[in-house]
Parts: C-alpha cells; sequence; structure tokens
C-alpha cells in the first residue's frame, strides 16, 4: 500500500490504495512508518516527496475501520498513526507533500507534516471529522493552527468545509498550484534544488526553524488525543460514521 522508489537523492513515496481513495487503515499506517524507518537510515536520500496515487491524495483515515471501535481502541489506532505521522514529520530530510486529490482528514494531517506544500489544482483539502462525530485525530487540530492562522484553522476545522487548492494557497496551507499533469515534475524540481545544497547544512536548516513549531507540540498531540478519545462510543459518531459506510443520511446531531 505503500509504494517507494528512489530517483537519485531524492526518494518518492505513494500512497497506494486506490480503490479506498487511500484512506489511511491499520495496515497503511504501519507500511508507512516501517518506510520512514528505511528512509531515515539511507544515507543516500536527500529529500522526501510524498504523493497519493489515483485521483486522492488520502480521504483521510479509514472510516470502516474506525466505524465500531471502543474507547480504548480508538486511542490505540491514534496511537498508530501518531507513530507513523511523527516518523515522516521527524525525518531529518525535508518533505514534499505533492497534493495531487483529495487531502481530507487524515489526509490533510499527512500532508502537514511535510515542511512543504504544493498542490494539484485538482487538490481538495479539509478536516471534516466534526461532521463524523469525531475530532481531528492524527494531529489536525495541533499541526494547522501552527501552520495558518488561527482563525482560519478554526473556521475550517470547525466547519468542516472543504477548500479548493486555490484558496489553500491563498491561507497559506500550499505554496505553489500546478495542473495535475505538473504536479510531480514541479515537486522533482524543487526536490532537486534542495538535493543540490549541502546536505548537513540543509538538515540543520530544517532542524532550526522547527524549534518553535515543535515546541510543547507531543503534549499538544498528546491533549488532542485524549480529547479525541472521548468522541468515540458516542451515538454522534456511530451515527455519522454508520451514514458513511451504509451510503445512508445522516441524521441531525443530538450531543449525545
Ligand atoms: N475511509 C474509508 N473508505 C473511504 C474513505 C475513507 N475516509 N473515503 C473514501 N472511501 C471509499 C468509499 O467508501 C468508496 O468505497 P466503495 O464504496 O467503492 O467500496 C471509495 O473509497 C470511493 O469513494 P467515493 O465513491 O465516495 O468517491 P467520490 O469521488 O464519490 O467521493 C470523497 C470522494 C472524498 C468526497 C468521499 O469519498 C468522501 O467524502 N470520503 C470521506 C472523506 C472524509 O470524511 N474523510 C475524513 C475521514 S475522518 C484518529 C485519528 C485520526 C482520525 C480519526 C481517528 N484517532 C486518534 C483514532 C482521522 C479521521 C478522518 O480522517
Amino acid at each position: 500500500m505503500i509504494l517507494f522508489e528512489k530517483k537519485g537523492f531524492v526518494g518518492v513515496l505513494t500512497i497506494s490504495r486506490p480503490e479506498a481513495l487511500n484512506a489511511l487503515n491499520s495496515a497503511t499506517l504501519d507500511e508507512l512508518y516501517a518506510r520512514c524507518e528505511e528512509i531515515k537510515n539511507d544515507p543516500e536520500l536527500r529529500c522526501l516527496i510524498i504523493t497519493g496515487a489515483g485521483k486522492a491524495f488520502v480521504a483521510g483515515a479509514d472510516i470502516a475501520e474506525m466505524r465500531g471501535l471502543t474507547k480504548a481502541e480508538g486511542y490505540e489506532f491514534g496511537m498508530r498513526g501518531h507513530r507513523a505521522f511523527s516518523a515522516l514529520e521527524n525525518l531529518e530530510i525535508p518533505v514534499i507533500a505533492a497534493v495531487n486529490g483529495y487531502a481530507l482528514g487524515g489526509g490533510c494531517e499527512l500532508a502537514l507534516c511535510a515542511d512543504i506544500r504544493i498542490a494539484s489544482e485538482r487538490a481538495k483539502f479539509g478536516q471534516p471529522e466534526v461532521g463524523l462525530g469525531i475530532t481531528p485525530g492524527f494531529g489536525g487540530t495541533q499541526r494547522l493552527v501552527r501552520t495558518v492562522n488561527r482563525a482560519v484553522a478554526m473556521g475550517m476545522i470547525l466547519t468542516g468545509k472543504v477548500i479548493n487548492a486555490e484558496k489553500a494557497l491563498e491561507i497559506g496551507l500550499v505554496t505553489k498550484v500546478v495542473p495535475g499533469e505538473q504536479l510531480m515534475d514541479e515537486a522533482m524540481a524543487i526536490a532537486n534544488a534542495i538535493a543540490q545544497n549541502a546536505p548537513i547544512a540543509v538538515r540543520n536548516a530544517k532542524k532550526a526553524m522547527r524549534r518553535r513549531y515543535l515546541d510543547a507540540l507531543d503534549a499538544d498531540l498528546e491533549a488532542e488525543a485524549k480529547l479525541f478519545g472521548d468522541c468515540f462510543e458516542t451515538e454522534d459518531q456511530q451515527m455519522a460514521m454508520t451514514a458513511f459506510v451504509e451510503k445512508t443520511e445522516k441524521k441531525p446531531f443530538t450531543g449525545k
């Protein structure tokens, strides 16, 4: 479910579960973690690109897998995600997200783990979790507010509305929008520009720039996990996820 290829000094990691729009289930998260560990230990690599196969970047965490989770299982699923996402985010080499399509929920959160994000004109971003009876659980409440302005992050997460690539550029979530067929060339151009520079200097510059970003991040992710866990086993969460999986209409939320 995770493809990996090397092009010179650049690694390209592709989430490939197109039949489910690359939704992140436990197996994909474990594979992502394992790949990131390999990348971490590869001295030849100087930059990594992450993208998705088919029409989606990643359409979120796997709702079918999450639907019946208890609070304890939800916590465990969250920890799997955190382990994989942190492994990606904490790579010493720069990471570029080439967002080729839907980046929703866990997909938007995955893109947020990258250092630079560029998007295809077709890309869509959003944190629709509150409409599924849960909070973002893979770091969205923490990484989005550290990336765009607070009111913008509040608006995205509390309304759950999906935004297009142009809007993502306007709010600073991505740095460039290109036609879909140019996305990987553009990502490779940025990656190769980075890879031509002195590797130790590049890694240290990344490390220095992330100091403020990382301040209290672990504690904040832990707080998010607790708040997220409390949403599980609620009537609203079960109703909304069942409606998605069974393709039926959602009922109004009751707060129970
Ligand atoms: N999970 C599972 N399957 C998904 C999926 C998802 N997130 N998104 C799409 N799929 C599946 C669909 O069910 C469908 O499967 P089949 O019916 O063909 O078997 C297939 O992918 C194609 O999807 P659609 O037929 O829906 O394709 P459309 O082009 O019509 O629509 C869409 C594309 C992206 C608008 C739509 O698929 C959609 O609304 N998907 C859900 C998007 C979403 O709400 N994503 C956020 C998920 S919640 C946690 C940590 C993190 C999270 C949760 C917990 N812990 C701490 C425990 C994160 C939560 C999320 O990410």
